[in-house]
């Protein structure tokens, strides 16, 4: 990976459109694993299904929804163009397109079918799903179309090529793409149905898994990456975790993980602390499973890479996190605030939000990462349903982020993530220079909000 940013396996934050977005810039996305075996095996499927280049068609329409309707989805997206398939679904029997030019609200009765105003896909150039991206580009110019629908044998739409595709994938140099150009997509799964899941979901071609766990030292886990060595060999990786101290890392190591994640009670949304007493802070969890890390490789020549997950809000945490010795970081909230992440955007007093809910909230009710003994249900949470400031665009977030981080490993003198963990130099703060970071940080905020 370019990009060393996974984005968390969560329900609010890893759909195939993020995933796409985020292999886009290098990093990767874990699609969750609160729901079934076909669903999740499904959204990797549509993240493979597209090669560099090709887009998640993410604003449809079906033909019998009204002109209405069609302008707030386009409203709403801040788009041009929908694309009309029979269901309304990414992957429906492609119908036609419409558009702001093929109607005007005052001019048009807003009550009126889609149907009514869209342009047909008779009268509309598409190609098959065998087309390159630049022949696609050719297309696109050849025919002065805005939008270009690739459509199988069977009439379903695959993906579609906007005009400024070809010059944004030819901006992308790090893709996280596999030998066939399709985009990297990772995966959660659990302890409980791995024995299917997992089948399915190397099937439809993920290309890492991970075991989704608030508490990952156990046997669970140990039973489930011994299934995976047994049946793929070292075919298919798997990282474990979450584990908080060196013993966890060193149990989860032994058993073949592939990578570990650490982070217990540390999510912005985790309420686990609280509840249970459960977690330990994600700095001091670093230091010592990185010490363990480090120890592992020495002793076995194996290096364990790790995942700091959990409580990474600003650009800064992450540059502690690769200080510290993470490898790679897992963002929930970073992400969830971003366009391209699945969850509802709400209008608050003015400001945009988007909704963000923890997996063992009420909400998310996942029985398989936060098990209390109760079937399906959860007896008490351990996450909170909330909001996050909308934050725009992936690709600009994520450009300015790894900007950020590499002047930050620039100003260690390292240009690599392995010298910045031998290179960069931590110190204790005072509560002097803390508070005062504090200061100027809320004092930032309040001029903001009154400029605002
Ligand atoms: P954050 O990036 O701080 O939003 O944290 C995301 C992480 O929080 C996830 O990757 C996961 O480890 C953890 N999580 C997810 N749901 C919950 C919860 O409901 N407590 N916690």
């Amino acid at each position: 990976m370019a990009t060393p940013l996974t984005s968390a396996i969560m329900g609010a934050v890893s759909s195939p459109r993020l995933a796409i977005a985020l292999a886009q810039c290098g990093g990767l996305s874990f699609i969750h694993q609160n729901n079934t075996v076909e669903e999740q095996a499904a959204m990797v499927t549509a993240v493979k299904r597209h090669k560099a280049g090709f887009r998640f068609s993410d604003i449809n329409i079906k033909p019998s929804a009204t002109l209405g309707e069609v302008t707030i989805l386009l409203e709403s997206a801040e788009r041009d163009v929908a694309v009309v398939t029979d269901d309304g679904s990414p992957h429906g029997t492609f119908i036609g397109l419409i558009s702001t030019d093929d109607f005007h609200p005052r001019r048009h009765n807003l009550d009126d079918d889609v149907a009514s105003r869209m342009r047909p896909a008779a009268d509309l150039v598409t190609a098959p799903p065998t087309v390159s991206l630049s022949e696609a580009n050719t297309l696109i110019w050849d025919n002065r179309l805005d939008v270009l629908p690739i459509v199988d044998g069977t009439g379903a739409l695959q993906s579609i090529v906007l005009r400024r595709d070809y010059e944004l994938h030819k901006q992308f140099r790090n893709e996280s793409i596999d030998a066939e150009k399709r985009f990297r997509v990772g995966a959660g799964v659990n302890t409980r149905d791995y024995r299917e899941r997992i089948p399915a979901l190397v099937e439809a071609g993920a290309d890492l898994l991970c075991i989704d766990s608030s508490d990952g030292f156990s046997v669970w886990q140990s039973e489930t990456i011994a299934y995976v060595r047994e049946r793929y060999g070292d075919r298919v990786r798997i990282g474990a975790g979450n584990v908080v101290d060196g013993r966890g890392f060193r149990y989860l190591a032994d058993a073949g993980a592939d990578f570990v994640k650490v982070g217990i009670g540390g999510g912005s949304i985790c309420i686990t602390r609280d509840q249970k007493g459960i977690g330990r802070g994600q700095a001091s969890a670093l230091i010592d499973v990185v010490e363990a890390r480090d120890a592992y490789a020495r002793e076995t020549g194996i290096y364990v890479p790790l995942c700091c997950d959990g409580g990474l809000i600003t650009d800064s945490h992450m540059a502690v996190a690769f200080a510290l010795g993470a490898d790679f970081v897992m963002l929930g909230r970073y992400f969830a605030r971003c366009a391209e992440s699945p969850a509802p955007i709400v209008r608050v007093g003015g400001q945009l939000f988007k909704e963000y809910w923890g997996e063992g909230s009420n909400r998310a009710r996942n029985v398989t990462r936060y098990d209390h003994g109760g079937g399906t249900k959860l007896t008490f949470e351990e996450g909170v349903d909330g909001y996050v400031p909308y934050a725009g665009s992936l690709y600009d977030n994520v450009d300015t982020t790894i900007v950020k981080l590499k002047s930050t490993l620039i100003s260690c003198g390292a240009t690599t993530i392995a010298d910045f963990h031998r290179d960069a130099v931590l110190v204790p703060v005072s509560q002097q220079s803390f508070l005062q970071n504090t200061a100027e940080i809320q004092l930032r905020d309040l001029q903001s909000d009154t400029a605002r």
